[in-house]
């Protein structure tokens, strides 16, 4: 692609983007890169008439559904995936995704999350790792980092009394109904390319039939952190990527199925 094609690829605004501002999220929030890929993936994918998507509650409960072009709901607490689970079964031509932060899928809602993996359902995950529960506060979260300051752990994470993060990409990649697992991260341009790939992917294992498809984006939080946006990618790229690295889980082309034992 050249010229003003690109130009337009680059800055112009995806169609499925519904045109309202972005100023539902705070300024440096890495949510609106995150609608804008979806959006582009969704478009390249051709998937947008069949496209159905489930936000969790949090910061993307109702900015993800409306910014987005595509059949979009709001689910209660950690509940996506049981919504997504029937939907999913009562329309199988449908792709269906959840839209989840770390406190709807790692906390309040795990069980629901782990019993959808283990019925090993055909759906596509976005996971929102921001390392706190960002609408409420700042709140410490399954994912905070060892250390980190939070308004429940002012003095940094302490795994003596408040355990250990949450890893959520490489758990997925454990279950036997999982074909696609990665983390991914928008904070550079070529992360944002990586992520679109890896969204892609755990789309097309769903359109193919294959089985679950799970991406988790490690996502800045500026006021949360309380950090600026600019030191907030620094604190990604060095203490977060440390804690969650970024790469592939899983890529997997068929799930294997038990055989006969009796
Ligand atoms: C049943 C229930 N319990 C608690 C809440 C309060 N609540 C709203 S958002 C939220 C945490 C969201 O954190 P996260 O999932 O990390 O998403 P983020 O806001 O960071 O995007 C909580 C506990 C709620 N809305 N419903
Ligand atoms: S509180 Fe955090 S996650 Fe929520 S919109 Fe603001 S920066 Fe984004």
């Amino acid at each position: 692609m050249k010229g003003e094609a690109a130009k337009e690829k680059i800055y112009g605004t995806p169609k499925l983007r519904v045109p309202i501002p972005f100023s539902m999220f705070c300024p440096g929030c890495h949510y609106g890169i995150i609608v804008r890929l979806l959006c582009e993936v969704i478009e390249e994918l051709g998937i947008e008439g069949r496209a159905i998507g489930l936000a969790g509650v949090g910061c993307s409960f109702g900015p993800f559904p409306m910014l987005i072009d595509v059949d979009f709901t709001a689910c209660p607490h950690g509940r996506a995936p049981a919504m997504a689970t029937a939907i999913k079964r009562i329309h199988p031509e449908a792709i269906v995704f959840t839209v989840q932060g770390d406190g709807d899928l790692g906390a309040i809602g795990l069980g629901c999350f782990m019993n959808t993996l283990l019925r090993g359902e055909k759906l596509t995950t976005i996971f929102l790792n921001n390392a706190c529960y960002g609408t409420t506060g700042g709140q410490m979260a399954p994912t905070t980092p060892w250390g980190m300051r939070t308004t429940t752990t002012p003095k940094g994470r302490d795994p003596s009394t408040t355990g250990f993060p949450l890893h959520a990409a490489e758990l997925t990649a454990t279950m036997k109904g999982v074909a696609y697992s990665a983390r991914c991260s928008v904070h550079t341009a070529a992360n944002f390319q990586r992520a679109k790939k890896a969204v892609k992917m755990a789309f097309q294992k769903q359109m193919d039939g294959i089985g679950y498809g799970f991406v988790e984006f490690l996502s800045a939080c500026p006021p949360n952190w309380g950090m600026t946006p600019v030191d907030c990618l620094k604190f990604l790229s060095e203490r977060m990527i440390a804690e969650y690295p970024l790469g592939e889980f899983k890529n997997a082309n068929a799930i294997e199925l038990p055989g006969e034992w009796m």
